[in-house]
């Protein structure tokens, strides 16, 4: 952990929102379900409380989370319209990040707030930006630490909201339940949010089983065009900004696509590189299994993330040279040279 940064106890994170009248809920670029289940237990929480609480993001959120009760709340940053409550805000609560540069062009207007900052999450090497942290890098996800805090209030009415937000958390940064660092705990965990009435069968058929035609359209252009290398060990996918075109699908329909590479045999490392659609820059998603590391790849192209998942953003370079640079340096892993 970063020398400066010191972990509050969950007791002085119950203090601090149960002190605010007026909270902001964020998270990262592109949220996936650890981060939107986090924002929504924690909203939930806040206003049971009797809290102000807003829940503003960078990003869309993925159609595939839409099922979530009360996600209705969660709101894409408006600069004009939300940069004054944001500013006048208490409290703002970080979820599922530990660099403020994960907010985007958010940053000035959380940043520049006089909130208590307030972090809450599992990704290593934090960047010390904010008043308080609860960080455990060693945690599944940061649904595990929010269910921790809550938990920590005797007074608190645990709803079935609640459980369903965490549940999906937890589920989906667990790749559901399969990464090495489910435990007992972790399994300890999901058995109470089911009795306060998560149901484990609908929330996996509504973020993994149901996809949107023009969502498997891409799907089929992104296998169709899949590439293969250092013996069948590395499967690349790319996509680009015509085929998002043409299919009309968003980019939080492709959310799960990258996973899919570790479904075909052999494969140890998927990448996936997206043009996107909107914007001059070319996004790089990993997954891998067993020992190999995709977070230092990340890291090495001013990315992020975890040891089996993570990704980066690079701009100013072609697809077809993205493409050849990841390929490159992903074929080291297996100290194959291309
Ligand atoms: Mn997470």
């Amino acid at each position: 952990m970063n020398n400066n940064i010191k972990n509050s106890p969950a007791s002085e994170i119950l203090k601090i929102l149960l002190n605010s009248k007026k909270i902001t809920i964020t998270t990262h670029v592109s949220p996936d379900g650890d981060a939107i289940g986090s924002e929504l237990a924690m909203f939930f929480y806040c206003q049971q409380k009797g809290s102000r609480v807003r829940i503003i993001n960078y990003s869309e959120t993925p159609y595939n989370l839409k099922f979530l009760n009360g996600i209705e709340n969660v709101c894409v940053f408006d600069k004009s319209h939300d940069t004054d409550y944001i500013k006048n805000s208490d409290t703002i609560l970080f979820l599922d990040l530990n660099n403020s540069s994960r907010v985007k062009e958010m940053e000035e207007s959380v940043m520049s707030s006089t909130a208590t900052k307030v972090v809450i999450d599992h990704h290593i090497e934090p960047k010390d930006f904010a008043d308080n942290y609860y960080i455990d890098s060693d945690a599944t996800s940061t649904g595990e630490l929010v269910w921790k805090i809550l938990k920590s209030d005797n007074n608190i009415n645990l709803t079935k909201e609640m459980a369903s937000a965490l549940y999906t958390a937890i589920m989906t940064d667990t790749g559901s339940f399969r990464y090495p660092n489910t435990d007992s705990e972790t399994h300890q965990i999901i058995a109470e949010l089911i009795k306060y009435g998560a149901d484990p069968v609908k929330i996996y058929e509504e973020v993994y089983n149901i996809i949107p035609p023009r969502a498997a359209r891409i799907y089929g252009e992104a296998f169709s065009g899949m590439e293969i290398y250092c013996d069948g060990k590395l499967v690349v996918l790319t996509l680009s900004k015509d085929t998002f075109n043409k299919s009309g699908a968003t980019e939080s329909d492709i959310e799960g696509l990258v996973e899919q590479t570790m479904t075909i045999k052999d494969a140890k490392v998927g990448v996936l590189l997206t043009e996107r659609p909107n914007e001059a820059e070319i996004r790089i998603s990993f997954r891998s299994k067993g020992e190999l590391n995709v977070r230092e790849l990340a890291l090495s192209l001013g990315g992020g993330g975890h040891f089996h998942a993570a990704g980066a953003r690079i701009s100013n370079i072609s697809l077809l040279d993205a493409k050849k640079l990841v390929i490159e340096k992903t074929s080291t892993l297996f100290n194959i040279k291309i």
